[in-house]
């Protein structure tokens, strides 16, 4: 293999994760990449240095010796990795299983399948005093200040102003009292999750078992494994019962009280939760 790579990553970030399952899928040992942790819960994502790794200020990011320019996409991490050693297995060759490779990463990328609507929305005060409990609030909060702090030593940085914009938007629902404009924010929510239910619904008309393809682990599986592990985590789901989806199903229905997770999806879930690589990379859901 060539010279060392770096991936940067995070404990707590549901695309970092796909790094660590492609690395595990392709059987490459720790000891042939470098870590660095970028703390997304004390906002080192935002420092300026990290920023010039991967201007999105996201993780995962990639970067190499062997690399003209870093990665800075999950869905690019995953396809290096797998170019990196042995056939490439994690990206189709047939055209078919490709195209819905594709299909299904879109999905789980997408604005309407997104886990912040599962993570940080609320639909009503209820939801929204309790979500003023948690972590989330820290996490937006702590986010912001040093958004702030950072624009404040960096004036002409163009990252800063419209993330300050962006993350505010959201936070000031976690730090102001309750009042008109959260009704919309409600409302929002609860519209979200009635799409975020029809496009579980669409995933589980995607999936072609035993795995999201067929019959090998590919990036499809990746993607969507760490993504549906988030989601779990973020409803307060028992981080140990890996195949029980009653938290999450239960929050969805609050919305959308037709919805069951489909039985392609119960299935696939439990294939792939099966496999050496997803054990290694979660001993348990987060
Ligand atoms: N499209 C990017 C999204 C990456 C992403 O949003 N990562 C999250 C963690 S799961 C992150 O770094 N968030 C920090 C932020 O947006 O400030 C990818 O797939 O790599």
């Amino acid at each position: 293999m060539a010279s060392k790579f770096t991936v940067y990553t995070c404990g707590g970030s549901q695309w970092a994760q796909v790094s660590h399952l492609a690395l595990a899928e392709k059987g490459i040992a720790e000891n042939e990449y470098d870590v660095k942790e970028v703390d997304l819960f004390a906002a080192d994502n935002f420092d300026p240095e990290y920023l010039k790794v991967n201007p999105n200020g996201t993780v995962p990011s990639i970067t190499s010796p062997s690399l003209d320019k870093n990665i800075i996409e999950s869905v690019d991490v995953v396809r290096w990795i797998d170019g990196l050693k042995g056939e490439r297995t994690l990206v189709p060759s047939d055209a078919a299983a490709k195209s819905k490779a594709q299909a299904i990463i879109d999905l789980v990328h997408s604005f309407d399948g997104r886990t912040d609507t599962v993570l940080f929305h609320a639909r009503n005060d209820e939801e929204m005093n309790a979500k003023r409990g948690t972590g989330f609030k820290d996490y937006l909060v702590k986010r912001q200040h040093r958004l702030i702090k950072e624009k404040e030593a960096n004036p002409d940085h163009p990252f800063y102003g419209p993330k300050i914009l962006d993350n505010g938007s959201l936070a000031k629902f976690y730090t102001e009292p309750i009042g008109e404009e959260h009704k919309q924010f409600y409302k929002d929510a609860d519209e979200a999750l009635k799409i975020w239910a029809k496009e579980l619904e669409r995933l589980d008309s995607l999936l072609v078992l035993p795995y999201a393809v067929g019959d090998s682990v590919t990036e499809a599986d990746i993607h969507v494994t760490t993504w549906l592990s988030h989601a779990m985590w973020g409803v307060g789901s028992d981080l140990t019962q890996i195949q029980n989806f009653d938290t999450l199903e239960k929050f969805i229905q609050k919305s959308a009280p037709e919805f069951k997770f489909g039985r392609k999806t119960r299935k696939w879930w439990a294939n792939i939760t099966a496999t050496a690589s997803f054990k290694k990379v979660f001993p348990q859901l987060h």
